[in-house]
């Protein structure tokens, strides 16, 4: 029908953006140290970016790997959107660098995104800093392909419980989410529900929550950098870095 194959274009689109914002982090695998940080503070800091950084790596490679099953024209739709977004990039910047955009070109650390002080010279750096989330918001996300576990939920709700900023670095915001998982099928009746903590990057439009004791899996929400009303998110093997699961969250 009409209206799945714009659904299908749509998520295709959704999955080349998705894409290309990964394919920017990637570019950034190392750190300049921010000024007035302390040694343990840059050490704790490079700790999270390198786990980050590992675990988005492992996004790209399987999403490679679905593409390579795609059929070939939604391929050619998803390379020239992402064409179209490098472009609206303009110049790249180095390893782990933010565009300051403009007719200035400049590049900054992602790391002196919102982080209180003006560093691009047009001060786009400080100009998009407000968090999207809040405590009480909540996120309904429905299923794109669930590999990771038995379960195997349709939809799964995410409610942000607390945002903070460290003092000593407010560019990455601390955000705490309530993850719920409802499964009410015949065989099975499930309903699971923990607590992540993790953090949000200006520069990514990103949150990360990095894995558990108890499991691998981390978990990446990916905003679009124009519409925080829904995400893309996704359940990775910090081992393996591999995504077992994504699902389409939008703001209820
Ligand atoms: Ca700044």
């Amino acid at each position: 029908s009409a209206g799945g194959q714009s659904e299908s274009a749509v998520q295709s689109a959704n999955m080349a953006l998705v894409l290309a914002l990964l394919a920017v982090c990637l570019f950034s695998n190392t750190l300049a140290a921010p000024t007035g940080l302390s040694r343990r503070q840059e050490l704790q800091l490079d700790k999270i970016t390198q786990r980050i950084d590992k675990v988005l790596r492992g996004t790209l490679s399987l999403d490679a790997k679905l593409d390579a099953r795609s059929d070939p024209k939604k391929l050619v739709r998803a390379g020239s959107l992402k064409a179209r977004v490098e472009a609206l990039e303009g110049p790249s910047c180095e390893q782990n660098k933010y565009q300051c955009g403009g007719n200035d070109p400049q590049c900054v650390s992602k790391l002196f995104v919102c982080d209180g002080h003006r560093d691009c010279r047009n001060g786009e750096d400080e100009n998009h800093c407000e968090i999207p989330v809040k405590p009480g918001d909540k996120f309904l996300g429905d299923k794109v392909f669930d590999n990771c576990g038995k379960l195997n939920p349709d939809h799964i709700s995410v409610t942000v419980k607390s945002v903070s900023r460290a003092a000593f670095f407010p560019g990455l915001p601390q955000v705490t989410i309530r993850v719920n998982i409802e499964v009410d099928r015949e065989d099975t009746e499930v309903s699971i529900s923990f607590t992540s903590v993790g953090h949000y990057s200006f520069a990514n439009h990103q949150m990360f929550f990095p894995s558990s004791r108890s499991d691998d899996l981390a978990f990446v929400a990916q905003f679009d950098g124009h519409n925080f009303d829904r995400f893309i998110g996704e359940a990775i093997h910090e081992g393996s870095r591999e995504s077992c699961a994504r699902f389409v969250y939008k703001r209820q």
